[in-house]
Protein backbone atom coordinates (compact mmCIF):
# COMPACT_ATOMS: atom_id res chain seq x y z
CA UNK A 1 0.00 0.00 0.00
CA UNK A 2 1.37 3.51 -0.95
CA UNK A 3 1.17 6.16 1.71
CA UNK A 4 -1.38 8.28 1.52
CA UNK A 5 -1.09 12.11 2.33
CA UNK A 6 -2.42 13.72 4.94
CA UNK A 7 -2.88 17.78 5.58
CA UNK A 8 0.60 17.58 7.99
CA UNK A 9 2.56 15.74 5.22
CA UNK A 10 2.07 17.44 2.27
CA UNK A 11 4.93 20.00 2.67
CA UNK A 12 7.37 17.40 2.57
CA UNK A 13 5.77 15.74 -0.35
CA UNK A 14 6.51 18.81 -2.06
CA UNK A 15 9.99 19.38 -1.09
CA UNK A 16 10.48 16.05 -2.44
CA UNK A 17 9.56 16.50 -5.85
CA UNK A 18 11.80 18.86 -8.15
CA UNK A 19 9.33 20.05 -10.45
CA UNK A 20 6.55 21.11 -7.35
CA UNK A 21 9.53 22.86 -5.18
CA UNK A 22 9.80 26.02 -7.86
CA UNK A 23 5.99 26.38 -7.87
CA UNK A 24 5.91 27.27 -3.92
CA UNK A 25 7.99 29.19 -1.86
CA UNK A 26 8.56 25.84 0.78
CA UNK A 27 10.52 27.91 3.32
CA UNK A 28 7.38 29.64 4.66
CA UNK A 29 4.01 27.82 6.48
CA UNK A 30 2.21 26.07 3.66
CA UNK A 31 -1.48 26.42 4.35
CA UNK A 32 -3.44 22.79 3.43
CA UNK A 33 -6.70 22.28 3.22
CA UNK A 34 -8.54 18.72 1.83
CA UNK A 35 -11.34 20.00 -0.25
CA UNK A 36 -12.36 16.55 -1.65
CA UNK A 37 -16.29 16.41 -2.80
CA UNK A 38 -16.23 13.94 -5.20
CA UNK A 39 -16.78 10.76 -5.33
CA UNK A 40 -13.34 9.26 -5.62
CA UNK A 41 -10.41 11.12 -4.36
CA UNK A 42 -8.33 13.10 -2.34
CA UNK A 43 -8.00 16.95 -3.15
CA UNK A 44 -5.86 18.98 -1.23
CA UNK A 45 -5.38 22.88 -1.96
CA UNK A 46 -1.75 23.93 -0.68
CA UNK A 47 -0.95 27.43 -0.69
CA UNK A 48 2.43 29.82 0.17
CA UNK A 49 2.41 32.75 2.23
CA UNK A 50 2.69 34.84 -1.12
CA UNK A 51 -0.21 33.49 -1.97
CA UNK A 52 1.27 31.17 -4.92
CA UNK A 53 -1.01 27.82 -4.85
CA UNK A 54 -1.26 24.11 -6.80
CA UNK A 55 -3.80 21.28 -5.83
CA UNK A 56 -2.81 17.64 -5.56
CA UNK A 57 -4.70 15.14 -6.47
CA UNK A 58 -4.26 11.57 -4.89
CA UNK A 59 -6.27 8.66 -5.75
CA UNK A 60 -7.20 5.71 -3.06
CA UNK A 61 -7.01 2.70 -3.71
CA UNK A 62 -10.78 2.67 -3.42
CA UNK A 63 -14.05 4.51 -3.85
CA UNK A 64 -14.33 7.57 -1.66
CA UNK A 65 -18.07 7.47 -2.27
CA UNK A 66 -18.21 4.09 -0.73
CA UNK A 67 -15.11 3.46 0.83
CA UNK A 68 -12.94 0.44 0.88
CA UNK A 69 -15.95 -2.03 0.64
CA UNK A 70 -15.15 -1.29 -3.23
CA UNK A 71 -11.38 -1.37 -4.02
CA UNK A 72 -10.52 1.01 -7.14
CA UNK A 73 -7.57 0.59 -8.58
CA UNK A 74 -5.66 4.05 -7.98
CA UNK A 75 -4.11 4.07 -11.86
CA UNK A 76 -7.06 5.94 -12.33
CA UNK A 77 -4.82 8.61 -11.76
CA UNK A 78 -2.11 7.47 -14.12
CA UNK A 79 -4.37 7.86 -16.66
CA UNK A 80 -5.78 11.26 -15.69
CA UNK A 81 -2.32 12.87 -15.89
CA UNK A 82 -1.88 11.26 -19.31
CA UNK A 83 -5.22 12.64 -20.43
CA UNK A 84 -4.47 16.31 -18.59
CA UNK A 85 -0.89 16.31 -20.47
CA UNK A 86 -2.70 15.48 -23.64
CA UNK A 87 -5.85 17.80 -23.76
CA UNK A 88 -3.76 20.30 -22.21
CA UNK A 89 -1.44 20.56 -25.45
CA UNK A 90 -4.81 20.61 -27.55
CA UNK A 91 -6.68 23.17 -25.50
CA UNK A 92 -4.51 24.67 -23.10
CA UNK A 93 -7.20 27.46 -22.35
CA UNK A 94 -10.01 24.81 -21.97
CA UNK A 95 -8.00 22.34 -19.10
CA UNK A 96 -6.19 22.92 -15.66
CA UNK A 97 -2.32 23.17 -16.44
CA UNK A 98 -0.37 19.94 -15.34
CA UNK A 99 2.74 19.92 -12.89
CA UNK A 100 3.80 17.02 -11.89
CA UNK A 101 2.67 13.18 -11.33
CA UNK A 102 3.94 10.79 -8.70
CA UNK A 103 3.12 7.39 -9.63
CA UNK A 104 4.62 5.63 -6.71
CA UNK A 105 2.06 7.72 -4.97
CA UNK A 106 -0.38 8.04 -7.59
CA UNK A 107 -0.49 12.22 -6.79
CA UNK A 108 -1.20 14.63 -9.50
CA UNK A 109 -0.39 18.22 -9.03
CA UNK A 110 -2.17 20.81 -11.34
CA UNK A 111 -3.06 24.22 -11.55
CA UNK A 112 -5.43 25.84 -8.47
CA UNK A 113 -8.28 26.85 -9.71
CA UNK A 114 -10.02 28.14 -6.60
CA UNK A 115 -11.35 30.96 -8.49
CA UNK A 116 -13.31 29.07 -10.01
CA UNK A 117 -16.58 27.78 -9.15
CA UNK A 118 -18.18 24.54 -9.84
CA UNK A 119 -20.24 24.95 -12.83
CA UNK A 120 -23.22 22.59 -11.18
CA UNK A 121 -22.87 24.72 -8.09
CA UNK A 122 -23.37 27.74 -10.16
CA UNK A 123 -26.41 26.60 -11.62
CA UNK A 124 -27.81 25.33 -8.68
CA UNK A 125 -27.44 29.24 -7.64
CA UNK A 126 -29.11 30.72 -10.20
CA UNK A 127 -25.80 31.89 -12.09
CA UNK A 128 -25.36 32.57 -15.06
CA UNK A 129 -21.64 32.10 -16.77
CA UNK A 130 -21.88 33.35 -20.93
CA UNK A 131 -20.02 31.38 -23.16
CA UNK A 132 -19.12 28.15 -21.03
CA UNK A 133 -21.27 25.68 -22.81
CA UNK A 134 -20.01 27.08 -26.39
CA UNK A 135 -16.53 26.55 -24.40
CA UNK A 136 -17.26 23.03 -23.42
CA UNK A 137 -18.25 22.34 -26.86
CA UNK A 138 -15.31 23.72 -28.39
CA UNK A 139 -13.31 21.87 -25.84
CA UNK A 140 -14.92 18.48 -27.64
CA UNK A 141 -14.31 19.29 -30.51
CA UNK A 142 -10.35 20.69 -29.78
CA UNK A 143 -9.79 16.52 -28.09
CA UNK A 144 -12.16 14.55 -31.05
CA UNK A 145 -10.16 15.95 -33.97
CA UNK A 146 -6.66 16.12 -32.29
CA UNK A 147 -6.95 12.66 -30.80
CA UNK A 148 -8.61 10.94 -33.63
CA UNK A 149 -8.02 9.73 -37.30
CA UNK A 150 -8.57 13.19 -38.08
CA UNK A 151 -5.75 14.51 -36.08
CA UNK A 152 -3.40 11.61 -36.01
CA UNK A 153 -1.26 9.62 -38.42
CA UNK A 154 -3.66 6.48 -38.69
CA UNK A 155 -0.04 4.06 -37.31
CA UNK A 156 0.53 6.18 -34.87
CA UNK A 157 -2.78 6.08 -33.31
CA UNK A 158 -3.50 2.52 -32.86
CA UNK A 159 -0.92 2.44 -30.11
CA UNK A 160 -2.05 5.03 -28.94
CA UNK A 161 -5.65 3.38 -28.72
CA UNK A 162 -3.82 0.30 -27.12
CA UNK A 163 -2.33 2.68 -24.30
CA UNK A 164 -5.08 4.24 -23.15
CA UNK A 165 -7.29 1.86 -21.94
CA UNK A 166 -9.19 2.62 -18.59
CA UNK A 167 -10.56 -0.77 -17.83
CA UNK A 168 -11.74 0.18 -14.16
CA UNK A 169 -13.11 3.35 -14.97
CA UNK A 170 -15.03 2.07 -17.91
CA UNK A 171 -16.31 -0.60 -15.94
CA UNK A 172 -17.65 1.66 -13.71
CA UNK A 173 -19.97 3.59 -16.61
CA UNK A 174 -20.98 0.79 -18.16
CA UNK A 175 -22.59 -1.00 -15.05
CA UNK A 176 -23.48 2.52 -13.52
CA UNK A 177 -24.99 4.15 -16.53
CA UNK A 178 -25.88 1.17 -19.16
CA UNK A 179 -26.84 -1.37 -16.98
CA UNK A 180 -27.88 -1.34 -13.41
CA UNK A 181 -30.39 1.78 -13.79
CA UNK A 182 -32.81 -0.56 -16.53
CA UNK A 183 -32.22 -3.89 -13.91
CA UNK A 184 -32.72 -4.69 -10.35
CA UNK A 185 -29.80 -3.81 -8.38
CA UNK A 186 -28.73 -3.73 -4.78
CA UNK A 187 -27.03 0.32 -5.67
CA UNK A 188 -29.65 1.71 -7.21
CA UNK A 189 -32.00 3.98 -4.84
CA UNK A 190 -34.82 6.41 -4.90
CA UNK A 191 -37.96 7.31 -3.96
CA UNK A 192 -40.27 4.54 -2.81
CA UNK A 193 -42.87 6.71 -4.27
CA UNK A 194 -41.04 5.99 -7.79
CA UNK A 195 -41.23 1.85 -7.83
CA UNK A 196 -44.11 2.30 -10.09
CA UNK A 197 -42.55 4.29 -12.35
CA UNK A 198 -39.08 2.67 -12.48
CA UNK A 199 -40.70 -0.82 -12.72
CA UNK A 200 -42.40 0.37 -15.99
CA UNK A 201 -38.98 1.88 -17.30
CA UNK A 202 -37.26 -1.62 -16.59
CA UNK A 203 -40.29 -3.19 -18.54
CA UNK A 204 -39.74 -1.11 -21.56
CA UNK A 205 -38.60 -2.93 -23.73
CA UNK A 206 -37.70 -0.55 -27.00
CA UNK A 207 -36.21 1.86 -24.05
CA UNK A 208 -34.01 -0.99 -22.62
CA UNK A 209 -33.00 -2.08 -25.49
CA UNK A 210 -32.14 1.35 -27.13
CA UNK A 211 -29.77 1.30 -23.72
CA UNK A 212 -28.43 -1.93 -24.69
CA UNK A 213 -27.66 -0.39 -28.04
CA UNK A 214 -25.67 2.72 -26.38
CA UNK A 215 -23.92 0.74 -24.34
CA UNK A 216 -22.24 -1.27 -27.00
CA UNK A 217 -21.40 2.08 -28.65
CA UNK A 218 -19.59 3.29 -25.40
CA UNK A 219 -17.67 -0.19 -25.65
CA UNK A 220 -16.94 -0.19 -29.05
CA UNK A 221 -16.37 2.81 -31.01
CA UNK A 222 -12.77 3.90 -30.09
CA UNK A 223 -13.28 7.25 -31.75
CA UNK A 224 -11.40 9.83 -29.44
CA UNK A 225 -9.04 10.02 -25.76
CA UNK A 226 -12.82 11.72 -24.65
CA UNK A 227 -13.15 12.88 -20.86
CA UNK A 228 -15.15 10.15 -19.86
CA UNK A 229 -16.94 12.05 -17.23
CA UNK A 230 -17.80 15.64 -18.23
CA UNK A 231 -20.87 16.50 -16.26
CA UNK A 232 -21.63 20.19 -15.17
CA UNK A 233 -19.61 18.90 -11.74
CA UNK A 234 -16.50 18.63 -14.33
CA UNK A 235 -16.66 21.91 -15.41
CA UNK A 236 -15.17 25.02 -13.75
CA UNK A 237 -16.60 28.32 -14.52
CA UNK A 238 -15.20 32.11 -13.66
CA UNK A 239 -17.15 35.31 -13.58
CA UNK A 240 -14.46 36.41 -16.41
CA UNK A 241 -15.69 34.28 -18.68
CA UNK A 242 -13.06 31.25 -18.20
CA UNK A 243 -13.78 27.64 -18.10
CA UNK A 244 -12.25 24.59 -17.27
CA UNK A 245 -12.95 20.61 -18.24
CA UNK A 246 -11.27 18.90 -14.81
CA UNK A 247 -11.50 15.68 -13.62
CA UNK A 248 -10.57 13.68 -16.68
CA UNK A 249 -9.67 10.26 -14.73
CA UNK A 250 -12.48 8.16 -16.77
CA UNK A 251 -11.10 9.23 -20.15
CA UNK A 252 -10.47 6.69 -22.77
CA UNK A 253 -11.03 6.02 -26.49
CA UNK A 254 -14.68 6.28 -26.54
CA UNK A 255 -17.61 7.98 -28.85
CA UNK A 256 -17.77 11.40 -28.72
CA UNK A 257 -21.21 11.87 -28.28
CA UNK A 258 -20.77 10.27 -24.67
CA UNK A 259 -18.74 13.20 -23.76
CA UNK A 260 -21.73 16.19 -25.35
CA UNK A 261 -24.67 13.47 -23.72
CA UNK A 262 -22.87 14.15 -19.93
CA UNK A 263 -23.14 17.97 -20.82
CA UNK A 264 -26.76 17.41 -22.36
CA UNK A 265 -28.10 15.48 -19.53
CA UNK A 266 -26.85 17.96 -16.74
CA UNK A 267 -28.21 21.12 -18.51
CA UNK A 268 -31.29 19.28 -18.21
CA UNK A 269 -31.01 18.29 -14.85
CA UNK A 270 -30.65 21.71 -14.52
CA UNK A 271 -33.86 23.31 -16.16
CA UNK A 272 -36.20 21.03 -14.62
CA UNK A 273 -34.72 22.24 -11.57
CA UNK A 274 -35.79 25.83 -12.60
CA UNK A 275 -39.07 25.00 -13.65
CA UNK A 276 -39.74 23.49 -10.40
CA UNK A 277 -38.67 26.71 -8.77
CA UNK A 278 -40.78 28.71 -11.08
CA UNK A 279 -37.25 30.72 -12.45
CA UNK A 280 -38.86 30.81 -16.44
CA UNK A 281 -35.52 33.19 -16.90
CA UNK A 282 -32.94 31.00 -15.46
CA UNK A 283 -34.88 28.07 -17.68
CA UNK A 284 -34.41 30.25 -20.70
CA UNK A 285 -30.66 30.60 -20.22
CA UNK A 286 -30.66 26.97 -19.43
CA UNK A 287 -32.79 25.92 -22.37
CA UNK A 288 -29.99 27.79 -24.68
CA UNK A 289 -27.44 25.46 -23.33
CA UNK A 290 -27.53 21.65 -25.00
CA UNK A 291 -27.80 24.31 -28.53
CA UNK A 292 -24.92 26.31 -27.29
CA UNK A 293 -22.53 23.45 -26.87
CA UNK A 294 -23.58 21.75 -30.13
CA UNK A 295 -23.01 24.53 -31.83
CA UNK A 296 -19.58 25.18 -30.50
CA UNK A 297 -18.71 21.96 -31.07
CA UNK A 298 -19.47 21.41 -34.47
CA UNK A 299 -17.91 24.84 -35.41
CA UNK A 300 -14.83 24.33 -34.00
CA UNK A 301 -14.79 20.53 -35.92
CA UNK A 302 -15.44 22.41 -39.01
CA UNK A 303 -12.54 24.84 -38.73
CA UNK A 304 -10.51 22.11 -37.99
CA UNK A 305 -11.37 20.31 -40.97
CA UNK A 306 -8.91 21.36 -43.47
CA UNK A 307 -5.91 20.54 -41.60
CA UNK A 308 -7.42 16.41 -41.18
CA UNK A 309 -4.37 14.08 -41.87
CA UNK A 310 -6.08 12.24 -44.73
CA UNK A 311 -8.35 13.80 -46.91
CA UNK A 312 -8.54 11.33 -49.38
CA UNK A 313 -12.52 9.74 -48.93
CA UNK A 314 -12.61 11.83 -44.98
CA UNK A 315 -14.67 14.33 -47.28
CA UNK A 316 -16.66 17.48 -46.15
CA UNK A 317 -19.81 15.17 -46.90
CA UNK A 318 -18.22 12.58 -44.52
CA UNK A 319 -17.83 15.16 -41.65
CA UNK A 320 -21.79 16.12 -42.02
CA UNK A 321 -22.26 12.67 -41.95
CA UNK A 322 -20.15 11.98 -38.89
CA UNK A 323 -21.59 15.06 -36.87
CA UNK A 324 -25.14 13.37 -37.39
CA UNK A 325 -24.27 10.31 -35.81
CA UNK A 326 -22.27 11.84 -32.97
CA UNK A 327 -25.60 14.08 -32.52
CA UNK A 328 -27.17 10.76 -32.61
CA UNK A 329 -24.90 8.99 -29.92
CA UNK A 330 -25.74 12.12 -27.73
CA UNK A 331 -28.93 12.17 -27.75
CA UNK A 332 -28.89 8.42 -26.63
CA UNK A 333 -26.51 8.45 -24.09
CA UNK A 334 -28.21 11.64 -22.66
CA UNK A 335 -31.60 9.78 -22.52
CA UNK A 336 -28.86 7.41 -19.84
CA UNK A 337 -27.58 10.25 -17.95
CA UNK A 338 -31.28 11.04 -17.15
CA UNK A 339 -32.01 7.48 -15.65
CA UNK A 340 -28.39 6.84 -14.05
CA UNK A 341 -28.65 10.04 -12.01
CA UNK A 342 -31.85 9.51 -10.74
CA UNK A 343 -32.67 6.36 -10.11
CA UNK A 344 -29.15 4.87 -10.66
CA UNK A 345 -26.30 5.18 -7.72
CA UNK A 346 -24.61 8.17 -8.25
CA UNK A 347 -27.57 11.18 -8.33
CA UNK A 348 -26.81 14.95 -8.31
CA UNK A 349 -27.24 17.58 -6.19
CA UNK A 350 -29.40 19.68 -8.76
CA UNK A 351 -32.04 16.97 -8.12
CA UNK A 352 -31.43 15.94 -4.51
CA UNK A 353 -31.88 18.83 -2.67
CA UNK A 354 -35.34 19.56 -3.95
CA UNK A 355 -37.76 19.08 -1.69
CA UNK A 356 -39.39 15.39 -1.68
CA UNK A 357 -42.78 16.42 -3.35
CA UNK A 358 -40.36 18.21 -6.37
CA UNK A 359 -38.06 15.68 -6.72
CA UNK A 360 -40.80 13.37 -7.03
CA UNK A 361 -42.02 14.70 -9.58
CA UNK A 362 -38.91 15.85 -11.46
CA UNK A 363 -37.75 12.44 -11.74
CA UNK A 364 -41.07 11.36 -13.07
CA UNK A 365 -40.17 13.75 -15.96
CA UNK A 366 -36.86 13.32 -16.36
CA UNK A 367 -37.38 9.33 -16.87
CA UNK A 368 -40.50 10.22 -19.29
CA UNK A 369 -37.83 12.56 -21.29
CA UNK A 370 -35.38 9.63 -21.85
CA UNK A 371 -37.65 6.93 -22.57
CA UNK A 372 -39.12 9.33 -25.06
CA UNK A 373 -35.95 9.99 -26.91
CA UNK A 374 -33.67 7.04 -26.23
CA UNK A 375 -35.93 4.98 -29.47
CA UNK A 376 -36.16 7.61 -31.40
CA UNK A 377 -32.96 9.25 -30.98
CA UNK A 378 -31.88 9.58 -34.96
CA UNK A 379 -35.56 11.31 -34.97
CA UNK A 380 -34.01 13.98 -32.62
CA UNK A 381 -32.37 16.32 -35.42
CA UNK A 382 -31.18 19.29 -33.24
CA UNK A 383 -30.88 20.08 -29.47
CA UNK A 384 -33.65 22.06 -29.95
CA UNK A 385 -35.56 19.86 -30.90
CA UNK A 386 -34.04 17.94 -27.50
CA UNK A 387 -35.38 21.11 -25.70
CA UNK A 388 -38.18 21.47 -27.19
CA UNK A 389 -39.24 17.44 -26.05
CA UNK A 390 -37.84 18.53 -22.57
CA UNK A 391 -40.68 21.39 -22.33
CA UNK A 392 -43.32 18.66 -23.04
CA UNK A 393 -41.99 16.45 -20.34
CA UNK A 394 -40.22 18.92 -17.18
CA UNK A 395 -42.30 22.23 -19.03
CA UNK A 396 -43.61 24.97 -16.69
CA UNK A 397 -46.94 23.19 -15.35
CA UNK A 398 -43.90 21.13 -13.65
C1 LIG B 1 -18.34 5.31 -8.10
S1 LIG B 1 -18.11 6.68 -9.05
C2 LIG B 1 -19.71 7.29 -9.37
C3 LIG B 1 -19.73 8.34 -10.38
O1 LIG B 1 -18.90 9.42 -9.99
C4 LIG B 1 -18.14 9.87 -11.09
O2 LIG B 1 -18.19 11.27 -11.18
C5 LIG B 1 -18.73 9.20 -12.31
O3 LIG B 1 -19.78 9.96 -12.87
C6 LIG B 1 -19.20 7.93 -11.74
O4 LIG B 1 -20.15 7.29 -12.53
MG1 LIG C 1 -15.37 13.26 -10.99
Amino acid sequence: MYELLTPGSVAEYIESRPSLCGLLDTGTELTVCEVGDGNLNLIFIVRDSSDRSLVLKQALPYVRMTGPSWPLTPERTTAEARVLEIHGQLAPELVPKFFDFCHERYVLAMEDLSSFKVWRTALNNGERHVGAADAMGRYVARVAFGTSLFGVDANELKYRVAGSINPALCEITEDLVFTEPYIAEDRNWFQPELEGEVASLRGDEPFCTAMGEMKYTFMTEAESLIHGDLHTGSVMVRSDGSTRAFDCEFAFYGPVGFDLSCLFGNYLFALARARVHGDEDLANFVRALPGETWNGFVGEMRALWPDRVDPRVFSEDFLEGWLKKVHRDAIGMTAAELCRRTVGLAHVSDVETLPEDQREVVVRALLGLARKIAPERAGVGSPSELVELADEFIGHGI
